[in-house]
């Protein structure tokens, strides 16, 4: 019976995948949601406009259809930090595990943060935060294993911190069991169609590791970006747009629901992100299987949230899933909002080639060649990105 039942699930997945476009010409014709008009039809002008009417408009619209509120009031939040090594990587950084306890109503959740400061540059230092959502030997703060998935020497080489925690002390990523961790503070949250889930989850735990940088004197908090792939790359999106202390945002293969218009329907949709990973996004995001054009935002808005600060978007040449062009164009329509500030992106009109990252732009964008992954390749385009920026 159970293999009967695993097989049929194959089947019906399988099936829905094949119902998947990967053909540019069987985009539909779509008109997405205009950024900057109010819901009551006025146009926005400038940044006061934007700021104190339409910025928060899209924020309540993303939480109440896509990813859920973002509850930000907790009784007490501790620190404990141990310097694990003052000699890490030969001498080049110091090791803090820092162990973060935020407590509501008498709950804890607990988030454990791997620390690398180098040694050479000036502190405070700009710091680049991942939200892990792979293995944690991928963190490994011992460093005997090293992935380029998180290659912290070169980060520290290039002169900045380096920090990460994984997802599992948020919400496991399991349908399951994803209750488990932030949302035992929070019940209520499970209650409701607009409540926070997994994804909510692990960009709140992104803001409490802000919430601890701006207490530690080696960081500078004015300096963090924090970083996210795929699953991971929508939370850092999320996290960016909610929380404005974040000076920049990473957004690596972060495909649907990430940077990628939903509206072009191309590679992953909603209806089978939502059936696939029904405990990421709230139960509200579930009225629009197979209704795209029914969403009042689309996802060039997230990015929008986050003007004035830079934005970096990435792709993988052979990750179709990830719908490369439609991240491109989300980024492309988000312009407009960087205008009211005055800030010009400098992506060219059409998407770069393969391999050309367009770093030196507040709206920055590359389509690395290969597979569905955040490597070397990536980060060192973020790390040019972080000194472009950082005018170092
Ligand atoms: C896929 C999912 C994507 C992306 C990816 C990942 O299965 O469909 O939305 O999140 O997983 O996280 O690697």
């Amino acid at each position: 019976m159970k293999s009967f039942l695993t097989a049929l699930t194959c089947v019906l997945v399988f099936a829905h995948a094949e119902a998947q476009n990967y053909d540019e010409s069987k985009v539909p014709a779509y008109t997405l949601p205009q950024i900057l008009k109010t819901e009551d039809g006025k146009a926005v002008k400038n940044r006061k406009a934007w700021e104190e009417t339409r910025r928060p408009e899209i924020l309540r619209l993303f939480e109440n259809n896509v990813y859920g509120q973002l509850p930000q009031t907790y009784d007490s939040i501790s620190y404990a930090v141990t310097e694990a090594s003052k000699t890490a990587m030969d001498g080049r950084a110091t090791l803090k595990e820092v162990v973060i306890k935020v407590f509501k109503n008498k709950k804890p959740v607990t988030i454990n943060l791997t620390l690398f400061v180098p040694k050479q540059a000036k502190n405070p230092v700009a710091a680049f935060v991942l939200i892990n959502n792979r293995g944690k030997d991928n963190t490994d703060p011992a460093r005997k294993t090293k992935s380029e998935f998180w290659p912290a020497e070169m980060v520290i080489d290039s002169g900045y911190a380096i920090a990460a925690f994984h997802v599992s002390d948020l919400a496991p990523d399991d349908k399951d069991n994803f209750m488990t961790g932030v949302l035992q503070l929070y019940p209520e949250q499970l209650t409701t169609d607009n409540g926070m889930r997994a994804i909510g989850a692990w960009a709140w735990g992104a803001s409490r590791v802000m919430d601890y940088f701006e207490t530690d004197k080696d960081i500078d908090s004015k300096k963090v970006t924090v970083v996210g792939h795929s699953r991971g790359g929508k939370a850092s999106l999320w996290a960016a747009a909610q929380d404005e202390r974040f000076a920049m945002c990473v957004t690596n293969c972060s495909g649907n629901t990430g940077a990628a218009l939903a509206r072009r329907q191309f590679g992953e949709r909603i209806s089978r992100i939502n059936t696939t990973f029904p405990h990421w996004f709230s139960n509200n995001y579930k009225k629009f299987m197979d209704q795209e054009n029914q969403l009042p935002v689309d996802q060039h808005m997230l990015i929008a949230l986050i003007a004035p600060r830079p934005i970096y978007a990435t792709n993988a040449s052979k990750d179709l899933w990830a719908d490369p062009t439609g991240t491109f164009l989300a980024l492309k329509a988000a312009e407009q909002t960087y205008g009211l500030y005055n800030l010009k992106s400098n992506l060219p009109t059409k998407p770069p080639g393969i391999n050309e990252p367009i770093y030196k732009s507040i709206i920055a964008y590359h389509n690395r060649e290969g597979e569905h992954d955040m490597t070397l390749f990536d980060w060192g385009n973020f790390v040019k990105f972080a000194n472009y920026h950082f005018k170092k």
